[in-house]
């Protein structure tokens, strides 16, 4: 993601495989030096500003490579930054790493925010959002009845976490894209509604 002549690295990987990351020169048939340090994995994620501008990135020879930490000797994942300007008829290599982001302006973080039911409610009961921005929500069920936690977007598909009793529960990763107001509802409780601001 650039951010003026910085650009912020996001890496997604394996907890506790892939901790210790860099961006080498050279490509990872052939490594270099190290040019950036980015930050350790924390339960497979690793963001960083490195003081370099996208273009520079991506104007060829530098690679992310993945060590293991404590042993860095190990490599787990490396792939090659892109090229961004290719010549034709020659495409660049697919980054090799597995589960591995590569360093373009597509890269976002997804946002994980919690939802607790207590007492039949929902907290918070209202949720703000940016369009556009992923988001995924965690479900905390306090009482000892099931519930859900379910919204309809007009247009395209629902998004829905069922949780029993006492439970917790991930949902899955959603982008919401137009802005908007959003009821969210437990399809088994009429009374339990919240709302989705997305926007605005
Ligand atoms: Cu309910």
């Amino acid at each position: 993601m650039a951010q003026g002549d910085k650009t912020q690295v996001v890496l997604l990987a394996t907890p506790g495989i892939s901790d210790l990351n860099h961006i080498h020169t050279g490509t990872c048939k052939d490594l270099g030096g190290v040019t950036y340090v980015l930050t350790d994995m924390a339960n497979g994620l690793s963001v960083t500003t490195v003081d370099a501008s996208l273009d520079s990135l991506l104007a060829g020879g530098f690679a992310i490579n993945l060590h293991k930490i404590g042993d860095p000797g190990t490599y787990t994942s490396c792939g090659d930054i892109p090229t961004r300007v290719t010549p034709a008829g020659s495409a660049p290599p697919p980054p090799s790493g597995p589960e591995m982001t590569s360093v373009q302006d597509t890269a976002t973080v997804l946002r994980t925010v919690n939802v607790t039911i207590q007492g039949l409610a929902f907290q918070p009961a209202t949720i703000t959002a940016q369009p556009g921005e992923q988001i995924r929500f965690n479900v905390r069920n306090l009482d000892g009845v099931r519930h859900s936690f379910p919204f309809r977007r007009p247009g395209s598909s629902g998004y829905d976490v069922i949780v029993s009793g006492g439970e917790t529960k991930l949902g899955d990763a959603i982008t919401l894209s137009s802005p908007g107001t959003i009821q969210f509802f437990c399809q088994f409780h009429a009374n339990m509604v919240g709302t989705l601001q997305v926007g605005g």
